[in-house]
């Protein structure tokens, strides 16, 4: 039996930092495997996640309730008769919506496979007084469905946040755990508290518009050509990512204004640069940046907005920030 986890939580609330952090403690000898499902076609968490000693099996390209969660369940098949981890954990897109994720983990095909522990939801309370936010029903079941609630990014909180948790935790937090975090820093042990509760949750709308043509063929560049977009729509929000290939560096200084000015909601990248790795990671207004020494295979960007936005506009402008590039 797997033991299995839902790290929930919108759109960069923390659910990936939280997975290193977690990462970061296996037990030597425990086999633990991450299951990614990102909004975005172009995969980046996965990336972000690769060197953390656990198996990854990434499915980009919508929410995992969507496409009759086949792909998420093809994934998860594989992952467990291949892998055979002691310990899984999951992360669905921070824009979906958990039910469907939770019946398909709780039906009698994988009831000798998967024991489903408690389900961590992320929260940024900041997030609390963002009424686009507050008024989307993912945002709110997935807090519904939560066992724990982690207010994550304390190191951030003002005094007005703390109080919309407070306001927030008494009217929903129903007797649940509370676990104030900063930089997804839980304790690991909260993985095997069990599942308590059994929100029951409307069923339906839930209808996603995504483009006809997704999913893991996004993740690769056909031959020689050299950089590719891949665009997806569902819930109000729209992504779009680019992929380029393993010769293309870009200017660091460039790129990071570009990542930085881009009228979006939220930017995750992960880039070849001179120096190796740039790797951006953007919500709202908060811009993470690290670098690592060597390069990864191919650069992807992505871009989530809730507004209407200029991909092409922005594109000329990426294409423009690249330093070697033929065509
Ligand atoms: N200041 C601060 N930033 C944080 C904290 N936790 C995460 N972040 C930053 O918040 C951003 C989003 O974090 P992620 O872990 O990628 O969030 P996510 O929920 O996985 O995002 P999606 O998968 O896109 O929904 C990143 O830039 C992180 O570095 C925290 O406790 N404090
Ligand atoms: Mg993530």
């Amino acid at each position: 039996m797997t033991k299995t986890n839902l790290i929930t939580g919108f759109l960069g609330s923390g659910k990936t930092t939280t997975l290193r952090h977690l990462l970061a403690q296996k037990p030597e000898g425990e086999k633990w495997a991450i299951l990614v499902n990102e909004f975005g076609e172009i995969g980046i968490d996965g990336a972000l996640l690769a060197d953390s000693g656990a198996v990854l099996k990434e499915i980009p390209g919508g929410c995992m309730c969507c496409v009759n969660g086949l792909p998420m369940q093809v994934g998860l098949n594989m992952l467990l008769q291949q892998a055979k981890p002691d310990r899984l954990l999951i992360e669905p897109t921070g824009l979906g919506h958990p039910k469907q994720i939770l019946s398909l983990l709780t039906s009698e095909v994988y009831h000798n496979w998967i024991t489903l522990n408690a389900t961590l939801c992320l929260l940024d309370p900041r997030q609390l007084s963002d009424q686009r936010v507050i008024d989307n029903e993912n945002f709110r079941d997935q807090l519904a469905c939560a066992d724990v609630i982690v207010a994550n990014k304390a190191d951030v909180a003002q005094p007005q946040d703390q109080q919309a948790l407070e306001t927030w935790y008494r009217l929903n937090g129903g007797g649940r755990q509370l676990v104030i975090a900063s930089q997804g820093a839980v304790d690991p042990a909260l993985l095997d508290l069990p599942r308590l509760n059994q929100a029951q949750l409307p069923d339906g709308k839930h209808h996603h518009a995504h483009a006809e043509k997704r999913g893991l063929a996004a993740l690769s560049l056909p031959g020689t050509q050299r950089w590719r977009r891949a665009v997806n729509q569902g819930d109000g929000y729209t992504s779009c990512g680019w992929i380029f290939d393993g010769d293309t560096q870009f200017d660091t200084a460039g790129i990071l204004d570009w990542a930085r000015m881009a009228p979006v909601d939220r930017v995750k990248g992960i880039l070849r640069i001179k120096e190796g790795t740039l790797l951006i990671n953007r919500q709202g207004n908060d811009l993470h940046i690290e670098t690592k020494p060597v390069a990864p295979l191919d650069s992807r960007i992505e871009l989530i907005t809730r507004d209407v936005a200029q991909w092409n506009e922005l594109q000329s402008l990426l294409l423009k920030v690249r330093l070697s590039c033929k065509d």
